[in-house]
């Protein structure tokens, strides 16, 4: 009898002890899922919040890359010239008067201004400025503060700006349907729409809106190709 009660007490060991090793194991299994889960999480976060934004790799020669709003996937920018190109043949076309309902900013730009009010000849003309007259309108207020403010600088009266629009803008790069020259940047850092002319322009939107991101923040964000 004390035999088999020993034979029985070794068997209850054994099962808790193989109890336990599964325990253990269901409990590693489930913390990894866990970290793996929130590194996921992460790289989803962090891709999203930098949906849009073009980014300066601040430990690798200024790299340039950026966030494709449609994918969250970044995409290398190899010079000016290649992001102008590349960022116009994804641009989204739209009609004149959705670009309309967007807010306007201004970047510095080294071109020609002929009345010196701060947008360029090229700007101008596709915006409907006089390129000889600061003040277009001739309403007091000038063709750089009208824009920046959201006036019109032709006529009277504020423009009604469309927040839905912006929102499903923000981040990509659309084309006026109607001309092939109004090509525009929605910025995410303040949802105002940048002219892209052509690579100079892209090489001021870097300098005015791009983000520093090291390495490993960059390797955080998944890369297209
Ligand atoms: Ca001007
Ligand atoms: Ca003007
Ligand atoms: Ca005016």
């Amino acid at each position: 009898m004390q035999k088999r009660y020993k034979f029985e007490g070794a068997r209850n060991i054994n099962y808790l002890f193989i109890a336990q090793l599964i325990l253990l194991a269901v409990i590693t299994f489930v913390s990894s899922r866990v970290i793996i889960n929130n590194a996921l999480a992460d790289e989803v976060n962090l891709a999203e919040k930098l949906s849009g934004q073009i980014l300066i790799n601040t430990e690798n020669d200024g790299e340039l890359w950026y966030v494709d709003p449609t994918t969250n996937k970044r995409l290398y920018l190899d010079s000016a010239d290649f992001a102008y190109t590349l960022l116009r043949s994804r641009a989204i076309s739209t009609s004149a008067q959705s670009i309309n309902g967007l807010p306007m900013g201004l970047l510095n730009v080294t071109d020609t201004d002929t009345d010196s009010d701060g947008i360029s000849d090229r700007l101008e003309k596709i915006i409907g400025g006089n390129v000889y007259s600061v003040d277009t309108d001739n309403d007091g207020f000038d063709d750089k503060n009208e824009v920046l403010s959201n006036y019109n600088l032709n006529g009277s009266g504020k423009k009604m700006l469309d927040s839905t629009l912006i929102d499903s803008f923000r981040g990509y790069f659309i084309l006026n349907v109607d001309d092939s020259d109004s090509v525009w940047y929605i910025s995410p850092r303040d949802s105002r729409r940048y002219f892209i002319g052509g690579p100079l322009d892209f090489s001021a939107v870097v300098k005015q809106l791009a983000i520093g991101i090291n390495l490993q923040d960059l390797g955080e964000i998944e890369s297209e190709e």
